[in-house]
């Protein structure tokens, strides 16, 4: 397991958790803690035992709130077309396992982004959301404008991201910005059984019905169809598919293997 300054890894029954670990600054995503988050998703990415990937904020205070505002002050325009927070995001859409952000406190702008950028979200009663960018003179950079639109809506999200509004777990909840809401003290059970869930489905099914929904919501829909198509005949291919049929007929829990 490598060695991380602003996060803390670890993995536990086929789950990778990510806490991002600088209570001090809110868990601000500064270029340490974005690289130390890419180096993660790569080690989750490559290890065969890790079919979830969780993300959590260190603290109750903050999931995270937003990029460090302290190295963007002094970043030029040019530096904004580097890849970076957004390229990384869509590094985690991307990929094969499947995200959660477990959101406790603030995400705030890029923190919001993260949470938007994972699969499943859940959030506390005292979670935060918010892209308040144009309060900073700026606008949300890390997919922001694109993926809340698509989860919560135009007109919602032209909201939020007008006014710079932070809204509290339940409203997200309310609004589809998060799919579950709990107690302070049942996030991480919460995420935990979410994840054991999954953890049950054969990893080849979990990677292609992610890519599915995600490669097929910006597209024509027969072109779609044909993703969902094509990739059913992949997972048709599977001993997986023998084994969940088989274990069906013959009254059994089915034991998935593929890798
Ligand atoms: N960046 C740097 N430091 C931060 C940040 C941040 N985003 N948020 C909090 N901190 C620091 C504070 O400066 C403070 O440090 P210090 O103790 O040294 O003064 C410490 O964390 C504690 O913060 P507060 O005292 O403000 O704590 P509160 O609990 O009172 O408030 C808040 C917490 C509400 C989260 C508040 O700190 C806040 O509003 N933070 C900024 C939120 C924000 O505007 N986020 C958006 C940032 S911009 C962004 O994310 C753009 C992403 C896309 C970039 C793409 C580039 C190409």
């Amino acid at each position: 397991m490598k060695q991380y300054e602003a996060l803390s890894v670890e993995i536990k029954d086929g789950i990778f958790w990510i806490t991002l670990n600088r209570p001090e600054a809110r868990n601000a995503l500064d270029s340490t803690m974005l690289q130390e988050i890419d180096t993660a998703f790569a080690e989750a990415e490559e290890n065969d035992d890790v079919k979830v990937v969780i993300v959590q904020g260190a603290g109750s205070k903050s999931f995270a709130a937003g990029a460090d505002i302290k190295q963007l002050k002094s970043r030029k325009p040019l530096e904004a077309l580097i890849p970076g927070m957004q390229s990384l995001y869509t590094k985690i859409e991307n990929s094969k396992k499947v995200t959660i952000a477990a959101v406790s406190g603030y995400a705030l702008g890029g923190g919001c982004e993260l949470a938007l950028a994972c699969d499943i979200r859940i959030a506390t009663k005292n979670a935060k959301f918010g892209l308040p960018e144009l309060n900073l003179g700026i606008i949300p950079g890390a997919g922001g404008t694109q993926r809340l639109s698509r989860i919560i809506g135009k007109g919602r999200a032209l909201d939020m991201i007008l006014t710079g509004k932070i809204i509290a777990g339940e409203e997200a909840e309310r609004i589809g910005l998060v799919t579950y809401f709990v107690s302070e003290d049942e996030l991480i059970q919460k995420a935990e059984s979410v994840a054991s869930d999954i953890l049950k489905k054969g990893p080849v099914a979990i990677q292609l019905a992610k890519f599915a929904v995600h490669k097929g919501y910006d597209i024509d829909e027969g072109t779609a169809m044909w993703i969902e198509k094509l990739s059913q005949a992949v997972v048709f291919g599977t001993e997986d598919k023998e084994e969940g049929t088989s274990a069906f007929i013959e009254k059994r829990k089915a034991e998935f293997q593929s890798k």
